[in-house]
């Protein structure tokens, strides 16, 4: 029973409990036309959920619940390490927090936040009740929650393929990502674990939290991955082959010129894309896309990985992990760590534009492969994570703090992504808005230049240059709605109204029940506005004026 689409999560199958919230079971999964009923519908949730909440903190977190995605950072999404459990809550609480703020100030991302937010736990809902299955749907929820929603919206047969491609390429992941395991023990396993996907009995303990879970429990995996049809299990074994053995010739390799580079994305990433491939053309729903446009799907998006991840992957203990190969850093610096250090921070950004530079050579053909997908669920799983990764590279192209933090996508921009991808004219639309940002990005960096010392200057410039014309020249870029982030937030009516309802609600509740815990919330709420020229005084003339005096 999949004909029509929940006006909440309008790319899943329905189902009959579409909606967990019983009074407005009339309205669930019913073809509501018009964007202000699904608002109404929206707010009426969201409502519904402060009102059957019991306690303060629930409450408080509810709010901040709605606009907090669990996008992750979209490629990977390694496990966060509380160190205890008051340092946990404080830096979630403070998490929701950044949130709010971020929404406050980019008040467009709220409906595709909140569509996304409803998206994600329908999907994580609809857990298949048979036990191996169970498992394996319920890690992928676990190790990428991205990944996991993407997948999700995939026909039945072919969605079920992905998971177990991903999962088992996950787990054969894990043994090489765990520094613990001798380099003896290691590589026979990378060589032969795509025998081990057709045991049942097998199993390899390693990894830590999710990961682990996923290695102790392999035979829940080996057991979904025997009922595929025999044209996907043959796709995934020769995957899981050729990356087991390219993984193991570089666990005593490094990566040195830019062939290695290439050949090492083209193993842990570009084998995807060629087994992707293989998939949707088993499933009947594509015809076969070349190897090399294949291959290049996987390197952008690795490559955009490994650029992003720099300090995680040089502060990786016991041991760094090093992939930007030296052939491009050596040009720079005497050793990849000294990127990271204050003084090196000019070098860093110049080595940084370098490695965005040779990634974004892949850009045309992932157009190319995309542009030739027909089935729009295969097409929107392509999509999302493509624009995605040259958002991020935007973000990171001549930004020293990739070389002090993190550098991600905000949710709400996420949240947009994925709510508007649906046809290539979008895809042509996000890839040059986001070249468009490389390109001022790129033209800062030459008039900052004072030594002329960018050695891809004329590349970086032609490549984008050709990612813009591509883009044009599809013809498509007139109707589009622009990624392009303004400077000044701008709120409209609507949202002023909805944040008002929610807000009167929360506080109408909260005195009626418990005006201690009123007091700390507004406390809490002038905290989180302060410093923002937002709607401040707009919102506190709102506020009853007992209330505003507690303040
Ligand atoms: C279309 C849609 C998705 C695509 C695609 C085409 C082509 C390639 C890919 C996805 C793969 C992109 C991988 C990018 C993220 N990199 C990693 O996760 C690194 O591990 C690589 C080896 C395991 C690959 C697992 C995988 C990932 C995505 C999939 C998939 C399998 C199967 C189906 C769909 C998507 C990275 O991992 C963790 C870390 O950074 O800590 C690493 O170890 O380098
Ligand atoms: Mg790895």
């Amino acid at each position: 029973m999949r004909s029509q689409s929940c006006p909440l999560c309008s790319n899943f199958a329905l189902s009959s409990n579409c909606s967990s919230i019983p009074s407005l079971a009339w309205i669930k999964c019913t073809q509501v036309g018009t964007s202000s009923v699904r608002l109404m519908f929206l707010i009426s949730a969201s409502v519904h959920k402060v009102l059957t909440r019991p306690c303060m903190s629930s409450l408080i977190f509810l709010a901040l619940d709605l606009v907090s995605v669990p996008t992750g950072p979209w490629l990977t999404e390694p496990c966060q390490k509380p160190t205890t459990r008051h340092s946990f809550i404080n830096s979630h609480y403070q998490k929701k927090m950044g949130s709010l703020r971020a929404i406050l100030s980019n008040p467009d991302d709220l409906y595709p936040l909140l569509k996304l937010k409803m998206a994600a736990r329908h999907a994580e809902k609809q857990i298949p009740p048979v036990p191996h299955w169970g498992f394996c749907y319920t890690m992928l929820h676990r190790v990428s929650r991205s990944f996991a929603l993407v997948i999700q919206q995939l026909d039945t047969d072919l969605r079920d393929a992905v998971c177990i491609f991903y999962l088992v390429l996950r787990a054969l992941d894990t043994v090489e990502d765990d520094t613990s395991i001798a380099t003896e023990v290691k590589v026979p396993i990378l060589m032969d674990f795509y025998r081990y996907i057709y045991d049942r009995e097998w199993h390899f303990s390693c990894g830590t939290k999710d990961y682990k879970v996923l290695m102790d429990e392999f035979h829940h995996v080996s057991t979904a991955f025997l009922e595929l049809g025999r044209s996907y299990q043959e796709a995934i074994e020769d995957i899981t082959m050729r990356m087991g053995a390219g993984m193991a010739k570089f666990i005593c390799k490094e990566v040195e010129t830019v062939g290695d580079y290439d050949e090492y994305c083209h193993y842990v990433a570009g084998l995807v894309g060629l087994g992707l491939s293989k998939l949707f053309h088993a499933s009947g729903k594509e015809d076969l896309a070349s190897d090399a446009i294949s291959n290049s799907m996987g390197l952008f998006l690795q490559k955009t990985n490994i650029i992003r991840d720099y300090l995680e992957d040089i502060n990786e203990i016991p041991k760094s992990r090093m992939f930007w190969p030296r052939q491009i850093w050596s040009k720079y610096v005497n050793k990849l760590e000294d990127l990271k250090y204050e003084e090196n921070s000019v070098k860093a950004v110049q080595c940084l534009n370098d490695m965005v530079t040779n990634a974004l050579m892949h850009a045309e053909d992932c157009l190319k492969y995309m542009s030739a997908l027909r089935d729009p669920a295969i097409f929107r799983f392509c999509a999302i994570p493509q624009i995605m990764a040259i958002g991020t590279l935007a973000l990171c192209y001549n930004n020293v703090q990739v070389f002090r933090g993190v550098v991600k996508m905000r949710r709400g921009l996420t949240a947009r992504v994925i709510h508007r991808t649906k046809t290539m004219s979008d895809v042509y639309g996000a890839f040059y808005d986001f070249s468009r940002m490389l390109k001022s990005r790129y033209d800062a960096s030459i008039v900052d230049q004072v030594d002329g010392t960018d050695h891809k200057a004329r590349e970086t410039k032609d490549r984008l240059e050709a990612i813009l014309r591509t883009c044009r020249d599809s013809g498509t870029l007139n109707e589009r709605k622009s990624y392009i982030i303004r400077t000044k937030p701008k709120y409209n009516s609507t949202l002023i109204v909805i944040i008002f309802i929610i807000l009167a609600i929360l506080i109408a509740y909260l005195s009626s029940t418990r005006p201690y815990n009123m007091c700390k919330f507004l406390k809490k709420i002038k905290k989180l506005l302060n410093g923002n020229d937002f709607i401040l005084s707009d919102t506190l003339f709102f506020l009853p004026a007992g209330l505003v005096s507690t303040f």
